[in-house]
């Protein structure tokens, strides 16, 4: 297991790639002695998974969020729009709740890092709590935009009960403090909320950092777009994503794939993030372990789903019977099927 970490080596090694290829950061990490990978990953690690991203044309949820109504897309994660008409973004977080969703090769690959004592932080933007499934400890992992690991009012802060909140959010209804009766919010980051205390507290250890590995994100949300520019100037930095992302054109903003201002450390793999890992897998010599954690998790991910799974049911028929008149909140059910139906997220994975 990971143990403690001394500074990184980041300046001393003031590596220049050969060029701007994964092949290139493969061979810088075989060649030094990386030890304080810092990863930055967004929605696209979680596309295969099943979970729609934010801005892909035609999948992403942006795309797809008709049927709400809303005054703009992004008044699903507005707190104020939140206070006047939860339904939206309860019946999105029904879709979305974590339980059955398997993570993706890139999640195991960030948690074999892990497992090599590689990784100093992994800064997600992601709220599906996948980085904590894969089995990564939860001391690796900033969740920058927060998660639906925990829950509280948005009026008197008090903490939820997650096991009663997410028994009534996928019966459709609408969670409430038993305190003050306002509503309670999984603690998922919305527009016009800060940041959790945690990513500011982890910010050093951009300082530490001696490779930056960023992932399917479209690294357009701020203050976390910025942070690619907080590590050591040496440092090397690999984007893995469908589209470049992060580009700014400015000797000390963005990477710089082309090289221009002679620093020679940004390197980019264009294209799907699983195959990209794969591809850094391979030219690591890591390729059969990375098949194998990810084979042997999943396998045990789904045989506990689906004990979990008949012991719910079993339990939410029970609640059924006792809940008559408490009636789940027909417009979450409606909103909640039509999603699904556009975006075509398997409603139980295989
Ligand atoms: P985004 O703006 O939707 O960008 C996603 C990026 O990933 C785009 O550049 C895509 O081209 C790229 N992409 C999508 N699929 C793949 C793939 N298979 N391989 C490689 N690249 C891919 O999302 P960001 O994460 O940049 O934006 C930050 C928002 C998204 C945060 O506030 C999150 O909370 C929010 N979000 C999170 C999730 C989740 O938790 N899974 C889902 C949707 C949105």
């Amino acid at each position: 297991m990971p143990g403690t970490r001394s500074k990184t080596n980041a300046k001393v090694i003031a590596s220049k790639l050969e060029d701007a290829t994964i092949e290139s950061i493969a061979k810088y990490i075989q060649q030094n002695k990386v030890k304080n990978i810092v990863v930055m990953t967004g929605a696209g690690i979680s596309t295969a998974a099943g979970i729609p991203d934010f801005r892909s044309k035609n999948t992403g949820l942006y795309d797809n969020l008709q049927k709400f109504d809303l005054p703009y897309a992004e008044a699903i994660f507005d707190i104020d729009y939140f206070q006047e008409r939860p339904e939206p973004f309860y019946a999105l977080a029904k879709e979305l709740y974590p339980g059955k969703y398997l993570p993706t090769k890139t999640h195991y690959f960030i948690r074999l890092l892990h497992d090599k004592n590689m990784l100093l932080r992994n800064f997600t933007q992601n709220i599906d709590t996948l980085e904590r499934i894969c089995g990564l400890d939860e001391d690796r992992i900033v969740e920058a935009h927060g998660s639906f690991a925990s829950a509280s009012c948005i009026q008197c802060d008090e903490k939820a009960d997650m096991e009663e909140i997410r028994s009534q959010i996928l019966l459709s209804k609408i969670p409430r403090c038993l305190a003050c009766k306002s509503l309670i919010k999984p603690d998922i980051t919305f527009f016009g909320e800060s940041l959790p205390k945690r990513f500011f507290k982890r910010l050093v250890d951009f300082d530490e950092a001696d490779l930056l590995i960023v992932i399917g994100t479209s690294l357009q949300v701020q203050p976390f777009a910025a942070l690619i520019d907080n590590v050591p100037e040496h440092t090397p930095r690999l984007l893995i994503n469908k589209d470049l992302a992060g580009v700014h054109h400015s000797p000390h903003h963005g990477f710089d794939f082309k090289w221009k201002y002679g620093k020679k450390r940004d390197s980019v793999y264009l294209g799907d993030c699983d195959e990209g890992i794969e591809k850094l897998a391979e030219l690591l010599g890591w390729k059969n372990e990375l098949d194998r954690l990810y084979e042997k998790e999943t396998k045990k991910l789904k045989e506990r789903w689906a004990t979990e799974k008949v012991l719910e049911q079993e339990q939410e028929e029970l609640e059924k019977l006792e809940l008559t008149e408490e009636k789940p909140d027909k417009e979450i059910d409606q909103l909640a099927e039509e999603l699904e139906k556009r975006l075509k997220v398997p409603s139980d994975k295989e």
